[in-house]
């Protein structure tokens, strides 16, 4: 009787973590075979546009793990019309392997929602989970899950750690496009992308249109932040043309103004790197405020933005004193774009509508506020931009009352 894994995912695209993580199952459970089946359209979330198709998936897949004597690539999803639901692929290798041990790999998040899938007995009849988790189970959470689920389905279950999971295909496929991805990929298949132009390799993307810029600069994002951007975009041209700025930087500038969030603190460091960014040591030790300077400089250089539009983006964070009025747009629009539930956002969103000088001392005073709750640093652009937007309110004050 074999041992055989089995190891799906987008693989848009196969990066060295996926490779990484597969190694380490099969060495760890001393697997005979891993069986690595690209998803065709995965139930629970949709393939993101910018993405590769399925035939790119499928090759690039094959290349990353051709050195591999163990693995096997399987287009059984990509084959399969309709949704890629895990009972029917399961089921499917059952066949083919009627006398061996199926392991089915799975990252923490799809463990512990696993209940909600799709005829979850029919995977549990013919398959061992095996969650794995990048740190120690500390509450304990993997292994009442596990517990429940030997109860409910008579599921087994192994925890397995596994340092290489989970891992993120939308920043890798973001450091592709801002032109420092090979590093996350085999030469292989950095070179079956760079060929085929997947992920805006070798593209142009210099001056293109609004429309264009958005659909591009949205396939980079996290899905749940899109909202989020063409929210701040559709409001920061609403104050453009209230407050007389350039309706098209604004709008440009909200659609790219967390261009790079979707990157982690290592990445965002390599990108400071690629680009020149000097950082001193409050952005080293602050990583959250890096993606407004890398996101300057992706605007850029990759797109070829305005300066205007760039330094807004670069600032849309902190802050700064004496901001030109697309800076301020832009600061507050990402504060009050619809998207924007918290308790206070209100008044500020009020006031971002009849005063612009003022909300920026509101938008700031309020950041300020959370910051120093959570014991973190503030910025020191922050503080000299509160300072100077109070006495600028103060002026006012004074001119008004003469
Ligand atoms: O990128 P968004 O989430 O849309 O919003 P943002 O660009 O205003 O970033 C918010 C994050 O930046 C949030 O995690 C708090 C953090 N931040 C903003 N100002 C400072 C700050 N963090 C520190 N440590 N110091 C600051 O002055
Ligand atoms: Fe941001
Ligand atoms: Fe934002």
């Amino acid at each position: 009787m074999a041992k055989i894994g089995i190891f799906g995912g987008s693989f848009d695209p196969p990066h060295l973590g996926h490779v990484l993580a597969l190694e380490e199952f099969q060495r760890k459970l001393s697997l005979d075979r891993v069986i690595v089946i690209p998803a065709g359209e995965p139930p629970h979330k949709q393939l993101a546009s910018g993405g590769a198709s399925s035939e790119h998936r499928l090759q690039m897949t094959r290349l990353a793990v051709s050195h591999l004597p163990y693995a096997e690539v399987s287009d059984l999803e990509l084959r399969r019309e309709g949704k890629s639901y895990t009972a029917l692929t399961v089921e499917a290798l059952r066949q083919r392997y009627p006398q061996d041990q199926l392991f089915l790999l799975m990252g923490t998040d799809m463990f512990l929602s696993f209940s909600s899938w799709y005829e979850p007995h029919r995977i549990t009849a013919q398959a061992t989970l095996v969650a794995a988790y990048r740190m120690k189970d500390q509450n304990g959470r993997l292994e009442t899950c596990a517990q429940r689920l030997r109860n409910e389905l008579g599921a087994e279950c192994v925890l397995l750690e596994n340092a290489f999971l989970p891992y993120s295909s939308t920043g890798t496929r973001a450091m592709l496009t801002f032109g420092c991805g090979a590093d996350y990929i085999s030469a292989e298949v950095y070179d079956y992308i760079s060929r085929n132009r997947l992920y805006y390799v070798g593209v142009n993307l210099i001056g293109l249109d609004f429309d264009t810029l958005r659909s591009i600069s949205l396939s980079l994002h996290d899905r749940k932040r899109v909202p989020h951007v063409i929210g701040c975009s559709d409001t920061a041209g609403s104050l453009a043309q209230l407050y007389g700025a350039n309706y098209e930087d604004a709008r440009r500038a909200g659609i790219l103004h967390d261009i790079t969030k979707a990157l982690n603190a290592q990445e965002q460091l390599k990108l400071c790197d690629h680009y020149g960014i000097i950082l001193d040591h409050f952005y080293r030790e602050n990583p959250k405020l890096l993606h407004a300077k890398t996101g300057a400089e992706v605007a850029r250089r990759v797109f070829g933005e305005d300066e205007a539009v760039c330094r807004a983006i670069c600032w849309h964070t902190t802050g700064k004193a004496d901001m030109s009025i697309l800076e301020k747009i832009l600061y507050l629009a990402d504060y009050v774009e619809p998207n924007r539930s918290f308790d206070t956002v209100e008044p500020l969103r009020r006031l971002t509508f009849t005063d612009l000088d003022a909300a920026m001392v509101l938008g700031l005073q309020m950041t300020m506020e959370q910051l120093r709750g959570q014991e973190r640093l503030i910025d020191p652009n922050s503080i000299a931009a509160l300072r100077f937007y109070q006495e600028r309110n103060r002026d006012h004050e004074i001119i008004r009352q003469q």
